[in-house]
């Protein structure tokens, strides 16, 4: 594979398309060793072909506001690549969606999901719709009318969506009564769903639980605990409290969270009453972190800027793509950082990761730290098929060996010479491996 001649031809075709280029850029060329080693890999041209979604739609969506008045969005999905089981990937609501966001999203979640050790293949969707200010009435409005075009493309077999920025487990239920009402029937096509329905437990605690999992053994890789780490954590929504709640409960202090508006430092560190409090901020739908030091008098609230000024041994970015840069970087390391675990899908920008890596900080990425979240939907998916409820122990403890085995993958294929694990290239070799493997298995299709 000739890596800069493919992107080459990927930036003329896509030239508006910045996160897709930059997520196929990263993955390439850290597999382009393994992948030459491999003649029948260039012989089937899996690079050309992995980088092209098998399909992508396009749907207009239109609804009625509290007003009377008539709104039209945009709904997409993109199924990226089935070789290994169904497409299967989150749906993301926020105003900057749009198909560059969305390729990059369901690109990454191919080697995500291979990861995860379940057949799941990658796909991703969503909206430009705003959720901000948004009554319960509109939301379940834009729900249903985003279902009617969505639920031909769906099934239990073919792709399973499930959510993601925008999309908790509210705005599930309404998907899933739509799908229900118009399918006829009661299968297992969304996942996060509510425990009356075919839920699983774990499911919404998932991403954050497995990343510190995840955490733990980066940690333990260095000789290190997590008990007594400050760490700085970004975002406030599903995925940055499900984090915040396990390494609180495992003994680290964490001193920040942040919103669009900026960031929150609570030296004191986080406790059970603050986390609880994140999700109310989260369904006050108003996107801001600035209450929390109203009613937490010894919180400050910082205006405007991110988290990563802040002093800690440990950065967990769970916001979204591209918030963690390169000034940010240093940043951090100039004030000791002795970990990067990123929870948001691509949340550092590759001059960021490339300061870690120069630095020999290990530096886990999304697909390997939050592959937690998806993988539970994997379970959920697999007792919906059983139709049988998992405990919480029992997921929870699907969810430590997955954890655990993905963990072990990138130190397989990314450990280098001089004994630095190179996180970033082991999950990408791990993950492209399996589904290069099944696509040449599976012929040219
Ligand atoms: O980015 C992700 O992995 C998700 N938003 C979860 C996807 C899923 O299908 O559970």
């Amino acid at each position: 594979m000739n890596v800069e001649k493919l992107m080459l031809k990927l930036e003329r075709k896509h030239p508006n398309e910045p996160e897709y280029l930059q997520a196929v850029r990263e993955v390439l060329t850290t597999v382009e060793e393994a992948y030459n080693q491999h003649p029948e890999f260039e012989a089937n041209k899996i690079a050309e072909r992995i980088v092209e979604p098998d399909r992508q739609f396009t749907f207009k969506v239109t609804w009625v506001d509290d007003r009377g008045q008539v709104q039209v969005n945009t709904g997409y999905r993109v199924q990226f690549n089935n070789a290994i089981g169904p497409y299967k990937g989150g749906l993301r609501f926020h105003p900057s969606v749009n198909p560059s966001i969305l390729k990059f999203l369901g690109f990454e979640q191919i080697f995500k999901n291979a990861l995860t050790t379940l057949p799941m293949g990658g796909a991703k969707g969503g909206s430009d719709f705003d959720p901000k200010g948004k009554s319960a009435g509109e939301v379940m409005r834009f729900c249903q009318a985003f279902m009617i075009e969505l639920w031909r493309h769906i099934g239990p077999e073919t792709d399973v969506p499930a959510g993601d920025i925008g999309v908790g487990g509210r705005e599930i239920g309404y998907l899933y009564g739509m799908y229900r009402k118009l399918a006829r029937e009661n299968t297992g096509v969304l996942t996060g769903k509510g425990m009356t329905y075919g839920g699983s437990l774990i499911r919404p605690e998932a991403t954050g639980f497995g990343a510190v999992y995840f955490l733990v053994q980066m940690l333990a890789e260095q000789g290190m605990e997590i008990a007594g780490q400050r760490i700085a954590i970004s975002g406030f929504g599903n995925v940055a409290w499900g984090a915040a709640k396990k390494a609180t409960e495992l003994g680290a202090k964490v001193v920040t969270i942040s919103g669009p508006d900026g960031y929150i430092y609570d030296e004191a560190g986080l406790n059970e009453e603050k986390i609880a409090y994140m999700l109310e901020l989260r369904a006050s739908n108003n996107d801001v972190v600035a209450p929390y030091a109203e009613k937490f008098p010894g919180a400050k609230f910082v205006a405007g800027h991110k988290p990563w000024e802040v002093a800690v041994d440990i950065a967990m970015p769970c916001a979204t793509q591209n918030e963690l840069g390169g000034e940010d970087a240093k940043q951090l390391l100039a004030n000791g950082v002795k970990i990067v675990a990123e929870v948001s899908n691509m949340g550092c920008r590759p001059e960021a990761i490339e300061a870690f890596i120069e630095a020999k900080i290990p530096y886990g990425p999304g697909k390997a730290v939050n592959a937690g979240g998806v993988a539970t939907s994997g379970l959920e998916m697999t007792q919906n098929s059983q139709k049988l409820n998992w405990t919480a122990e029992e997921v929870d403890a699907k969810l430590h060996q997955i954890m655990s085995s993905i963990h072990t993958a990138c130190i397989e294929y990314g450990t280098e010479a001089g004994g630095y694990i190179n996180y970033m290239k082991g999950a990408n070799i791990a993950g492209f491996m399996k589904v290069a493997k099944s696509m040449v298995e599976q012929g040219v299709i």
